[in-house]
């Protein structure tokens, strides 16, 4: 299975009449609602302090963007680094942000709230130790939330009644020692969206070369700490020239995969520093993850 490139890509560029995006703007967030296409993404300047854009789309190609940041650093020492890596869940009809805090004790994972997407306000930290790729399943799971987050190197999930307390963390993927392109690490991208055959998670991986790749798995739909299938290679890697320059080389970085009329709309961060969008059916998704081909 191969993403097919979208020809106007990329879609993002830095915006040099903006300090806050004058560099990078790359690891964005999707969200499909009202007929319109709004993403969330993270954007530095030259002091590299990441902040969160807004911008919207009627047709998931043509971007119109927030003169302001809608996420900044507002913690004080805790995340005076920046506020990362956007991923936007909607849920029981309210929106929720999983964002990166940078501080001085490193990363840590938050979450916040909104009803319109542009005005967000803080829930609380996941936990206050180093964790990121943080992500909340769409839908309760037996009650609970459910959400998968990264203590390196493996993706774990954990549960909550109140989105406050987090309780019940198990690691469901590790890093496969054996295999060249997530041998290290490994970390889950957007949404997981709910299929027939199970929670299709979408990962990113790395091994020894530090190369970001991408792939997919399915998770059992009434416990997904459980894996059903998980291929042995990759759907996705650094191609194109500013995938594999740019701030940070050779990354393909994703924090969202929607599904936009049976297709998968797969958009990500070329080498830290552009946005782009790669489409596959969602059927020969579906079928690569459940056979690995
Ligand atoms: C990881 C991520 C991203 C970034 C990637 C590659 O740590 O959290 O912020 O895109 O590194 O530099």
């Amino acid at each position: 299975m191969k993403l097919v490139r979208h020809p106007q890509s990329p879609l993002l560029y830095p915006n040099p009449l903006h300090q806050w995006e004058s560099v990078n703007v790359f690891n964005c967030a999707v969200t499909e609602w009202n007929g319109l296409f709004h993403m969330h993404y993270r954007a530095q300047g030259v002091d590299f302090i990441s902040h969160i854009g807004y911008a919207v789309s009627a047709d998931g190609l043509h971007w119109n963007r927030l003169e302001k940041p809608v996420v900044a650093p507002h913690q004080g020492r805790e995340d005076y680094r920046g506020v990362e890596d956007p991923r936007v869940t909607p849920l029981e009809g309210t929106f929720y942000m999983c964002y990166t805090a940078y501080g001085e004790n490193g990363n840590f994972p938050m979450i916040a709230q909104s009803d319109n997407l542009i005005t967000w306000t803080d829930v609380g930290p996941l936990e206050k130790t180093e964790n990121k790729d943080h992500v909340l399943f769409p839908e309760k799971i037996n009650g609970r939330y459910a959400i998968l987050h990264r203590r390196r190197p493996h993706i774990w999930i954990a549960y909550s009644d109140d989105l406050k307390t987090w309780t019940d963390h198990t690691i469901i993927m590790s890093p496969r020692e054996d295999n060249l392109w997530d041998a290290k690490s490994i970390g889950a991208n957007g949404v997981p969206v709910k299929t027939e055959h199970g929670w299709l998670l979408f990962y990113h991986g790395y091994g020894k070369e530090h190369i970001y790749r991408q792939s997919v798995a399915l998770l059992d739909l009434q416990n997904p700490a459980k894996v059903i299938h998980r291929p042995k290679s990759f759907f996705m890697q650094p191609e194109e020239t500013w995938e594999i320059r740019g701030d940070v080389p050779n990354v393909i970085f994703s924090c969202s995969n929607n599904v936009v009329n049976n297709q998968l709309y797969f958009y990500y961060a070329g080498a830290d520093r552009l946005i782009g969008l790669a489409t596959a059916p969602m059927k020969d998704v579906i079928q690569f993850a459940r056979k690995g081909k």
